[in-house]
């Protein structure tokens, strides 16, 4: 049986399911080019912001999970309502896709009050770690983490975030000993409600704090994790974005200036500190000597994708290089997304070859 992409959303579009629907129920004998460049990975749920990791030799992969919600769409996101996570796997890219249910719920979250947004996972002897965001009972962003003795989990969340976080996006960065986590986000993240990483009083919306256009841009955080891998190690450091000039990319720089989902990978040497720029929907890159920065901007990985959010996450895989990122191809609406995957190339002179999503 033939089916095509553009059949299926319209179908999804026109029946206003809450579920995406699945193709093997499509019945449809013409087949048209999608204008998508990569199908989705997963069909039956809504999946966000991918994180992908090679645990025991396969993909495993930690996604939002996007559901409907009657909560009004707003500046600071209020719409990703998300209430549980979902993990999945695959043998190989390109395999079938196994989900493995649910991993964690945000009311077995002692501390959290809504929104579970992008998370990210760790394994450190054998014990893996969800790293996650939600917003408290007083409605700030912090990162909480999860525990299980398997990378699908289910999780058991420590009782309280871990301490000097803030903001929202977590992502590991694992390098030999060290676990370093990266997070932040402005807007619906939060970060701009911070000076000095103390929470501003009074500071309300998606622009209170953000600087002036051309005053420096609010960067990502980094801070080692310690040896529990549920406290940081070290107070959160500034991760330093320059321009070719040297100088810190600037707030109103808005195709450039990080505005959330941090991701770090070394390849040859060199760190490769990859963001969205939110409003503009890039997944931009720079790269640095060492884990801490400084980094010079350098481009983009992924072009805009269908959908107002864009987030990814890089791994190597036998050798290859994969971008894991979500659009919108199933539902057309923003909240409710599909995660992805495309080969990534890393090019002779360093530079990432730029993603399109679009064919
Ligand atoms: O999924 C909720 C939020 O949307 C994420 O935390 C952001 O990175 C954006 O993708």
């Amino acid at each position: 049986m033939k089916f095509s992409i553009h059949f299926l959303t319209a179908l999804v579009l026109a029946t206003g399911c809450s579920q995406p629907q699945k193709s093997s129920e499509v019945e449809n004998t013409e087949t048209v080019q999608s204008k998508f460049a990569h199908s989705p990975l997963v069909e039956d749920i809504y999946t966000a912001d991918p994180s992908a990791h090679i645990f025991e030799g396969k993909i495993y992969i930690y996604p939002s999970h996007d559901i409907e919600t009657e909560v009004q769409e707003d500046d600071m996101g209020s719409h990703f309502d998300m209430k549980d996570y979902h993990v999945f796997s695959m043998d190989q890219p390109g395999g079938e896709v196994t989900g493995h249910g649910v991993a964690l719920k945000l009311e077995d979250v002692p501390w959290a009050g809504r929104q579970l947004w992008a998370p990210d996972a760790a394994e450190k002897d054998g014990k893996y770690y969800l790293y996650f965001p939600a917003k408290d009972k007083a409605d700030i962003f912090k990162i909480g983490v999860a525990i299980s003795d398997r990378p699908e989990g289910p999780f058991t969340a420590e009782p309280e975030p871990i301490a000097g976080t803030f903001s929202m996006d977590p992502a590991v960065f694992h390098e030999g000993e060290d676990y370093f986590l990266l997070f932040g986000g402005i807007w619906g993240g939060q970060l701009q409600w911070y000076e000095n990483q103390e929470l501003v009083e009074g500071r309300k919306g998606p622009t209170d704090g953000i600087p002036a256009a051309e005053e420096k841009a609010l960067m990502p955080y980094i801070a080692k994790l310690d040896r529990s891998m549920t406290k940081l190690a070290e107070k959160p450091r500034e991760l330093l974005i320059l321009d070719e000039n040297g100088e810190p990319i600037k707030a109103g720089e808005n195709d450039k200036r990080f505005f959330e989902a941090a991701w770090m990978h070394e390849y040859e040497g060199k760190y490769y500190l990859s963001y969205s720029t939110g409003d503009t929907h890039f997944i931009a890159y720079a790269t640095g000597d060492n884990p801490y920065g400084p980094f010079t901007y350098q481009g983009n990985v992924l072009e805009p994708v269908e959908g107002w959010t864009n987030h990814h996450s890089i791994v190597e895989f036998e050798g290859k290089w994969y971008l894991f990122y979500h659009d919108t191809e199933l539902s057309g609406k923003t909240p409710l997304r599909n995660i992805k995957m495309a080969e990534l190339t890393h090019l002779p002179d360093g530079k990432i070859q730029t993603i399109n999503p679009m064919n």
